[in-house]
């Protein structure tokens, strides 16, 4: 099969599903099931009344309409700005005003002031569309850096397609499949692995809701994504595991896979997990494959089209010997366009010879084998696969008005990886008073950010451990877990 020809071309081309190539359960999702010819009706419909914006907000939430919203502007050639449906107030604000969205297509928050364009679900249209441009960007994904605010990775549909394109060769992922995950569809992970990968395999796709163990142990699926947190959750429960046995393969990425939930992982289904690593900004380039080895911490070799290598902190190389540590930097087919209006710290991210540079720190071996070792910036917390910048989460700490300072560090957690924690100084405030105020700033940052970027626990100090340069010592913070 050529997995060369460009986004949906092949996945919801009209004539295929006329010619009798209809998935008669494409996607199930929130308990309803859509064909693909269902899936093509509507979303054309969709893009029928997107097709004049350039750019639209969609709350992305695990349901039809947000399924239908995605493919109608693929469709139609229209750029999605997906939005976490828990976003906050200082969150809702920066990725409307950032990206330029001019509407909502679907579900919308309130008060926001932008139109909103409905999806109806029942609709149906059979117009045709040509291809749009493959250059033209598919998605802005919002992304949180190490300081300030999320930015907006700008994803063609040419890297789109070919990131897919990789995955399906390294997994020999095909129509006979059955992709079943449970993971919010504003990432990488969820939305263009997990929603657009199987409308271009053409392999069912049953979305769990929570992505539970019962959940995955209940669905009967071939391939299964998740989070290492979903995993370690698994692997908790021996009996949901045991059905995963039948599995083609149990997929982990987005955070480091520990190495006793792997051992676990395949002590309960027999199963050893295929370990794939990636970021937003260059999708997924690294991977164990479905026909190679698979080795405990360590997250395979370059996917097609990829190439990788390691840097010092000069620029110089770092040889691939399987234990000296570097810079990982990528290049390949499926990488990002830039940040939306950031061109100077797009710059920064690419090498003057033209690789980007992860912020991850790995080990390559002999045979091409990578492990990431961890990042660059301790600023830059990954909590159960979501990426959390410290920066955005101090500066809404700061606005709330009882904190003076505040430190933001990702502490090891065994569920989730890593877990958000705030140092903070309060105002004119000790004893049972701070004691009372932890929840409140919980709350506080839940609601300006999006609920998964809270810190999970409050520490009042009187004061932050600094440097004689005044600079907060984060690793004196992390040290006292
Ligand atoms: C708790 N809740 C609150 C709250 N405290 N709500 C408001 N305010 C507060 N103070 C509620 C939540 O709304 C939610 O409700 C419930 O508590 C649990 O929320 P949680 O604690 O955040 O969920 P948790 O169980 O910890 O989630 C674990 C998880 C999740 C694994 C399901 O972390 C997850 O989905 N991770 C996936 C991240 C991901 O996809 N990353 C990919 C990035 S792309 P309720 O009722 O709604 O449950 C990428 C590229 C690549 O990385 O390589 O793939
Ligand atoms: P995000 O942009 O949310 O996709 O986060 C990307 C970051 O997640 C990477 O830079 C890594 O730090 C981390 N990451 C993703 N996959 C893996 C993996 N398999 N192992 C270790 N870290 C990972």
């Amino acid at each position: 099969m050529s997995f060369g020809s460009p986004l949906l071309l092949r996945s919801l081309n009209p004539l295929a599903v006329a010619a009798g190539a209809d998935i008669p359960d494409a996607v199930t999702i929130d308990g309803t099931t859509l064909s693909r010819s269902d899936l093509l009706g509507a979303a054309t419909s969709v893009a029928e009344r997107v097709a004049r914006a350039d750019r639209v907000a969609v709350l992305a939430a695990p349901t039809v309409t947000t399924v239908l919203a995605v493919v109608g502007c693929l469709i139609a050639g229209v750029t999605v700005v997906p939005v976490p449906p828990d976003s906050g107030e200082a969150e809702l604000a920066h990725i409307l005003a950032d990206s330029g969205a001019q509407a909502w297509l679907g579900e919308a928050p309130d008060g926001t002031g932008l139109p909103v364009v409905p999806v109806r679900v029942h609709a149906r249209s059979w117009h045709t569309y040509s291809e749009p441009d493959p250059s033209s960007a598919a998605f802005i994904l919002y992304t949180s850096g190490t300081t300030g605010l999320p930015k907006g990775v700008i994803l063609t549909r040419r890297a789109i397609a070919a990131g897919l394109d990789a995955l399906a060769d390294a997994w020999s992922w095909t129509a006979s499949d059955v992709l079943v995950h449970g993971l919010p569809l504003f990432h990488v992970h969820g939305l263009i692995l997990g929603v657009l990968g199987p409308l271009r395999v053409g392999s069912p796709l049953i979305h769990t809701g929570k992505p539970t163990p019962r959940a995955y142990a209940q669905a009967k699926g071939t391939l299964y994504f998740g989070v290492p947190t979903v995993w370690s959750r698994v692997v908790e429960d021996p009996e949901s595991a045991r059905h995963l046995s039948k599995a083609r393969l149990l997929v982990s990425g987005s955070a480091p896979l520990p190495v006793p939930v792997f051992e676990k992982l395949r002590e309960l289904t027999g199963q050893s997990p295929v370990e794939r690593y990636g970021m937003s900004e260059t999708m997924i380039t690294l991977s164990t494959r479905a026909d190679g080895e698979r080795r405990p911490g360590w997250v395979g070799t370059p996917v097609a089209g990829v190439r990788t290598r390691l840097r010092d902190e000069t620029g110089a190389p770092v040889p691939h010997d399987g234990e000296s540590i570097g810079g990982l930097q990528v290049s390949g087919p499926m990488l990002f366009d830039g940040y939306l209006n950031r061109p100077e710290v797009t710059a920064e991210s690419w090498t003057e010879d033209g690789w980007f540079r992860t912020g991850d720190v790995a080990v390559i071996d002999a045979e091409g084998f990578h492990r990431i070792v961890g990042r660059e910036s301790v600023d830059l917390i990954k909590s159960g696969g979501y990426r959390i910048g410290a920066g955005e989460v101090e500066t809404v700490l700061l606005g709330h008005p009882a904190v003076a300072e505040a430190a933001v560090v990702g502490l090891p957690d065994d569920d989730l990886g890593q877990r958000v924690v705030a140092f903070v100084v309060l105002r004119g405030m000790s004893g049972s008073a701070a004691d009372d105020i932890e929840s409140e700033i919980i709350d506080h940052v839940a609601q300006q950010l999006s609920v998964h970027k809270r810190p999970r626990e409050v520490r009042v100090l009187t004061a932050l451990p600094r440097n004689a340069m005044g600079k907060v010592q984060k690793k004196v913070l992390a040290s006292g877990n």
